[in-house]
């Protein structure tokens, strides 16, 4: 059930031309970075949700925020009533190997949850009258290769093609980016006086995303950041994938600005509403070369757990992001080169005063 708002000493009333954004998953790793880029850029009012409590920094930046699960449509109403959004990011999701231990549960969440906030968007759209954009991270798991040599031989997948996911995220994913097309394109078909095109649904394929700041829970990609930030730490790391494993990566910065730039893009100049997007498709052992250079006691090893490795190896080695660079200008300021010397040991040094 969402508690009442925590107001911050921040929050802006009555200011007008402000935007108004809904962050679900707010606490999370790209939740964080997507709340520090807005309270940045300014302008808009962040209400935040999460399902635990939002730490006290994250919190000053929001005009409100609530503990609450996106399954609970009563707990959703109740915030929606209270808040004219103008943009939703929907982040909250279970992902590949949280998903694989429970997925039942996966899919109340990643589904169903999103089911209820395309609902909410669209009715708070068509009693408003004007557009909410709801801005939506899917990821490569919706992609299903069918084996090594195939994922070698196709290398840079289209969006159109190997949409055969392995995993309960990968299926969800998949579901709630055709759930968002029915929301901005056909929904009610047999009704024509239903609402139409008022939820401006703009969707993401992720590739694994490295963060200087936070380490991922429950991720199938999760052991490049692992690696880097044991390193850091100055702790062995048992990878459990193989040293050949290659699947696409970007930084989580470039992850947030992503998120945004499709956001501010003009609705005319997208001809898609789903996007792949990638920055930088290394090895595990080229992560883990790059990993030494920077901290040489570095101890990187291989305990491949057969079920992950399985996973990973059903998703593509790299994406074709043209549509994202031809419709509204997606160019990664980070390849694996600049991710490292620029963004990622710089800052987890300093993180971990290594
Ligand atoms: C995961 O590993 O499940 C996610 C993803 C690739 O979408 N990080």
């Amino acid at each position: 059930m969402a508690d009442g708002p925590t107001t911050s000493p921040t929050a802006t009333s009555g200011a007008a031309r402000r935007r108004t954004v809904l962050i679900t998953g707010a606490g999370g790793e790209i939740g964080h970075g997507l709340i520090d880029a807005l309270h940045a850029e300014g302008g808009f009012d962040i209400v935040a949700m999460d399902l635990k409590e939002l730490d006290g920094a994250l919190r000053g930046r929001c005009a409100a925020a609530y503990t609450g699960d996106v399954t609970d449509a009563g707990a959703l109403a109740k915030v929606f009533e209270r808040h004219g959004f103008d943009v939703v990011h929907h982040l909250a999701a279970l992902l590949s190997s949280s998903g694989e231990r429970n997925p039942e549960l996966a899919h109340a969440v990643n589904v169903q949850g999103t089911l209820n906030l395309l609902r909410l968007s669209n009715e708070l759209a068509r009693s408003r009258g004007r557009d909410v954009q709801f801005i939506f991270p899917s990821s490569i798991a919706v992609y299903g290769m069918p084996g090594l040599a195939a994922k070698s031989d196709i290398g840079a997948v289209h969006e159109d093609r190997c949409l055969n996911p392995i995993t309960m995220y990968g299926v969800n994913k998949l579901a709630c980016e055709h759930l968002g097309r029915y929301y901005a394109d056909h929904y009610m078909r047999l009704s024509p006086d239903a609402p139409k095109g008022r939820v401006d649904f703009r969707c993401l394929r992720f590739p694994g995303i490295i963060s200087a700041h936070t380490l991922p829970t429950g991720g199938t990609s999760d052991f490049a950041p692992e690696m880097i930030h044991a390193a850091a730490k100055g702790e062995p790391y048992a990878c459990f994938v193989r040293p050949d494993t290659r699947i696409p990566f970007m930084t989580m910065p470039d992850a947030v600005r992503s998120l945004l730039t499709l956001a501010a893009a003009p609705k005319e100049r997208l001809t898609t509403r789903v996007y792949n997007v990638g920055a930088f498709s290394p090895s595990a052992a080229e992560i883990a070369d790059l990993v030494r250079a920077a901290f040489p006691a570095a101890e990187v090893s291989y305990k491949v757990t057969e079920a992950r490795q399985a996973i990973v190896d059903s998703w593509p080695a790299s994406v074709d992001d043209d549509h994202a660079r031809r419709d509204w200008g997606w160019a990664p300021q980070h390849d694996l080169r600049a991710a490292f010397s620029e963004y990622l040991i710089p800052t987890i040094r300093k993180r971990y005063g290594a």
